[in-house]
């Protein structure tokens, strides 16, 4: 048998060798794989009873990582304004000298509590809330987590610093920016002193009117900056102009004079104007400003102004054909997954799955079962730097880290026909922010589709087989600001699982003056200004159980002197390679692909004595999406998962996220430093997570404007079964047909039960539904009135 598979093998090679290697013996070939053909044929006949199928299933067991409930939430938020020490303000009346709660969300339980629960038949973990709590009410504003449970409220409920999750060893983060009104009104205060130099200049006006030309931001996260022997805060703000229609295209509009404040402390008397920079050319003084601006050979740069290059509407030529309906997808007989609409709990296939959304990082996997056994036990975003660089302050002083903002507030409704097929299964996601719960409905989708490819085909002259490649999408989108992330988590029907981000929406732009060497120039004042995109994945895969090894399998040149032959010959081998300790595991996706990434459970091997494993790889986009800037002064200890393309750790409950949204808030004393996760921990047979980026090396060109295209602008890791399995599991779909053929026409077709389209379809009612589109619901948690929901469409965050 083992002799057989290699001949197979080894005529497959010869087959896509070449025309020539492919006329060797066919006919052989053909004799010595009649047996395997017939068992297989046998092996997927469709006399197997069907099972009877349900869109609507009930999950065996409760999702313990689903979000808080709208009641869950406004419970705590009762809770902690009852705790008289905490001071606090209802978010709607708190201002910057308040405390107040930012956030309310679910505390992920332990993963030895969940899986007790899940595995052993224990109880179901206490749940317990994190609140997220501004402490405005001092001279030395911050913020911290706390846990609060377990929920239900009762007597028996307290709260506590988080501290556990932090490997700072507190939930507390100093917060230097916390008079945001006064900075607004500072910036308005000092754009007023140059109110005639801007009008000369830029033509027009930034007062905080209405009617202002100009909108005035800059840099994130905060500089800090030594200063006569003292850590200053600084604020490096630049001049944006509004757009003149409804198009977002405000971060294509940057206009080349920038201004830097010390903003240190909470005095606004105290701050001062450090200097101001145009053309290149930094002014130390406002006087030194306006008085090169008066001189005659002060040299002017273009203005970047707004027209209709900012909008996304059509422009130019219509293309033949064009108008005509574009192909869509159909769901024939219906839909053939099953979902737990409240436990957000989800079948398809052989897979399933919990599904979890919240604010920090929007939608997350739990508990990913293939063929009965957990393969994932976690799968989700963990934060979203956009690390830009420039010759100006502010595209060098950007470095966002999105979970500030959040995954969750801006995973908006998706619109059915366009984002996600007519048919697709729709899921609404809510978030607590600022005392209220707000749910975006409908945006998640699920749904089934064709890539546009197939799965297998194998031909002859006497036969073809041929298989459907059936996939299954989980998709959210959150628009960030100027971006709008997709989300998609794809599960195929041979047992793999590919994760993928895709970015379109408005670039961050810079002024073009001086700026060649950070990007092209592409448009007539504007520069594309060059950015790192990293986005960390948690993936914690459970083969078998929890106890794992991340393995290398390399693909190496060697020389070798065979009992067969004198001369030495150069050929290659496999190598494999344990991953055994934290101090080895910072990775970078191999060279030319010469290595083949594994988790596998080594104590668990096949029959053939290979360890069962999945396969973790690159799949979409360049490999090694790392940051290119590996000591960027703005992120400090807040990068430390994204210098590397991959990671390897051990898991720990009290080290459950690569990041933290409040990182943000002083990179250089984070809550969480990714790096303090290493600390030489052995990784042979324990449970292991892996942290793996996604993202891409941005240098927009002409074809971002107006904005970058999901196309190019895409990346994606997939996990695939690694001698998991026998064979390709992808040979028990029904969707599949053999083809016996001779010269004298079809002799044979061979179908498996699956049954093909029929019948009319009613194209019309495909068509997307444009006025269903509604927003969010938005409940006000303090005081609560659940009967009487509070309207509010605007971002919360
Ligand atoms: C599958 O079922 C259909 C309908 O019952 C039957 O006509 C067909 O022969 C079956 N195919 C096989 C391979 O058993
Ligand atoms: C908070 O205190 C109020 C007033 O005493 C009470 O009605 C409410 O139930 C308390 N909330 C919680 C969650 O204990
Ligand atoms: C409570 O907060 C208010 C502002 O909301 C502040 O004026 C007051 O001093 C604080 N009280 C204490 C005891 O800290
Ligand atoms: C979760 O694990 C951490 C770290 O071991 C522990 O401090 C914490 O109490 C646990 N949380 C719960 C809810 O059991
Ligand atoms: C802005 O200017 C006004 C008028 O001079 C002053 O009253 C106010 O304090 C200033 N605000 C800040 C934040 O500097
Ligand atoms: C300056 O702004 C005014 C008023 O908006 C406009 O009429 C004029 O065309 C602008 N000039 C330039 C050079 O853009
Ligand atoms: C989403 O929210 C809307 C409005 O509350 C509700 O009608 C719908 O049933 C929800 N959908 C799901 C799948 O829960
Ligand atoms: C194989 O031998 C050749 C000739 O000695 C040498 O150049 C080459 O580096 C060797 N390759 C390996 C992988 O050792
Ligand atoms: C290797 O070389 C020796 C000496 O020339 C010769 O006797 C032998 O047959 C050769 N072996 C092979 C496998 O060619
Ligand atoms: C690592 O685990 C494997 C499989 O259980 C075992 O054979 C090996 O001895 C372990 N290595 C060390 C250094 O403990
Ligand atoms: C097709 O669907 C549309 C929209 O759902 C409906 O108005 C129309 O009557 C349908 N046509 C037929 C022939 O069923
Ligand atoms: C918004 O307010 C209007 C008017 O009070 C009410 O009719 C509507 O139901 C509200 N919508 C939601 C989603 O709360
Ligand atoms: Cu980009």
């Amino acid at each position: 048998m083992l002799l057989h598979t290699l001949v197979l093998a080894g005529l497959l090679c010869s087959a896509v060798a070449g025309p020539h290697a492919r006329l060797k013996s066919p006919k052989k070939w053909n004799k010595k794989t009649r047996l395997p053909e017939i068992l297989a044929a046998k092996s997927s006949s469709n006399s197997t009873t069907t099972t009877t199928f349900s869109t609507v299933v009930e999950a065996h067991q409760t999702n313990i990582f689903i979000s808080l409930s709208d009641d869950e939430a406004a419970s705590v938020i009762s809770f902690l304004h009852n705790q008289t020490e905490l001071n606090l303000t209802a978010a709607a009346d708190a201002g910057a000298w308040d405390n107040a709660i930012e956030v309310v969300d679910l505390v992920t339980p332990n993963k030895t509590d969940a899986l007790d629960y899940l595995d052993n038949g224990g109880a179901a973990p206490d749940r317990y809330a994190l609140a997220r709590i501004a402490f405005g009410a001092s001279e030395e504003p911050w913020l911290q987590d706390f846990i609060v449970g377990p929920l239900p409220i009762t007597n028996a409920s307290t709260y506590a610093s988080l501290d556990w999750a932090t490997t700072s060893g507190s939930a507390k983060i100093r917060n230097y920016n916390a008079d945001e009104d006064s900075v607004t009104e500072w910036n308005y205060n000092v754009t007023d002193t140059v109110a005639d130099i801007v009008l000369d200049l830029l033509n027009g006006t930034a007062t905080g009117a209405g009617d202002d030309t100009f909108d005035i931001w800059g840099i994130d996260p905060l500089w800090m900056e030594e200063i006569d022997g003292e850590q200053r805060v600084i604020l490096w703000n630049t001049y944006w102009r509004f757009p003149d229609s409804i198009f977002d295209g405000e971060t294509l509009l940057p206009q080349g004079l920038f201004f830097k404040s010390d903003i240190t402390g909470r005095d606004p008397s105290k701050w001062r104007v450090l200097g101001w920079l145009y053309g290149d050319i930094f002014y130390e003084t406002t006087e030194a400003f306006r008085n090169a601006w008066s001189s005659p050979d002060f040299v002017r740069y273009e203005l970047n102004l707004p027209g209709s290059w900012i909008g996304s509407d059509r422009v130019g030529e219509a293309l033949p054909a064009d108008e005509r309906a574009a192909p869509i997808f159909v769901q024939p007989d219906g839909q053939r997954f099953s979902v737990d609409e409240e436990q957000k709990y989800i079948e398809w296939m052989d897979f399933s799955f919990y599904l979890t959304f919240t604010r920090d990082t929007g939608i997350r996997l739990f508990d990913i079962k293939y063929k009965g056994e957990r393969i994932i036990y976690e799968l989700g975003l963990q934060e979203a730097i956009a690390h830009y660089a420039g010759n100006d302050p502010v595209q060098s002083g950007t470095a966002y880290m999105d979970t500030f903002y959040g995954f969750g507030p801006y995973a908006f409704e998706l619109v059915a026909g366009y984002d996600c097929p007519t048919y697709s299964h729709f899921l609404n996601g809510t978030f607590h922010a600022s005392e209220l719960s707000v749910t975006h409905r409908n945006n998640i989708c699920l749904f089934e589709s064709d890539p546009g490819y197939l799965m297998q085909r194998h031909s002859n002259d006497e036969y073809l087989a041929l298989t459907r490649n059936v996939i299954f999408t989980v998709r959210s989108v959150s628009t960030v600001g100027n971006y709008d992330y997709n989300f998609d988590y794809i599960f195929a029907m041979d047992g793999s699982i590919e994760t993928v981000v895709r970015a379109s929406g408005y670039i961050q732009s810079a002024f073009y003056a001086k700026n060649n060497d950070y990007g092209y120039q592409v448009h007539d004042a504007l520069s594309g200004s060059m950015h790192d995109h990293s986005l960390n994945w948690k993936v914690d895969l459970d083969i078998l159980g929890t106890e794992n090894t991340f393995v290398k399998h390399k693909i190496v040149p060697v020389n070798v002197t065979y009992p067969w032959s004198n001369q030495t010959r150069s050929t290659m081998q496999l190598q494999r390679e344990r991953v055994e300790n934290e101090d080895d595991a910072k990775l970078s996706w191999p060279q030319n692909g010469g290595e083949m990434f594994l988790v596998e459970n080594s104590d668990k091997p096949n029959k053939y004595g290979e360890p069962k494993g999945y396969r973790i790889a690159p799949s979409r986009g360049g490999a090694g999406m790392y940051l290119t800037i590996q000591d960027s002064p703005n992120l400090l200890k807040s990068q430390g998962f994204a210098k590397q393309a991959l990671s390897v750790t051990k898991q720990k409950d009290t080290e459950a996220r690569s990041s933290h949204a409040n990182n943000d808030y002083d990179p250089g004393n984070p809550l969480i430093d990714f790096d303090e996760f290493f600390d030489s921990e052995n990784l042979n047979q324990t449970d292991i997570v892996v942290w793996l980026n996604l993202g891409m090396h941005h240098v927009p060109h002409t074809g971002d404007m107006p904005n970058t295209v999901f196309t190019t602008a895409q990346s994606a890791f997939i996990i695939s079964p690694h001698n998991y399995l026998l064979n390709d599991a992808s040979r028990s779909t029904r969707q599949m047909v053999r083809i016996d053929y001779n010269a004298s026409g079809v002799q044979l077709v061979k179908q498996f039960g699956g049954k093909l389209p029929s019948g009319v379809v009613n194209l019309t009612s495909s068509q997307p539904d444009f006025f269903a589109y509604e927003g969010d619901i938005a409940t006000r948690k303090f005081p609560y009135d659940p009967l009487h929901p509070f309207n509010d469409t605007e971002s919360i965050v």
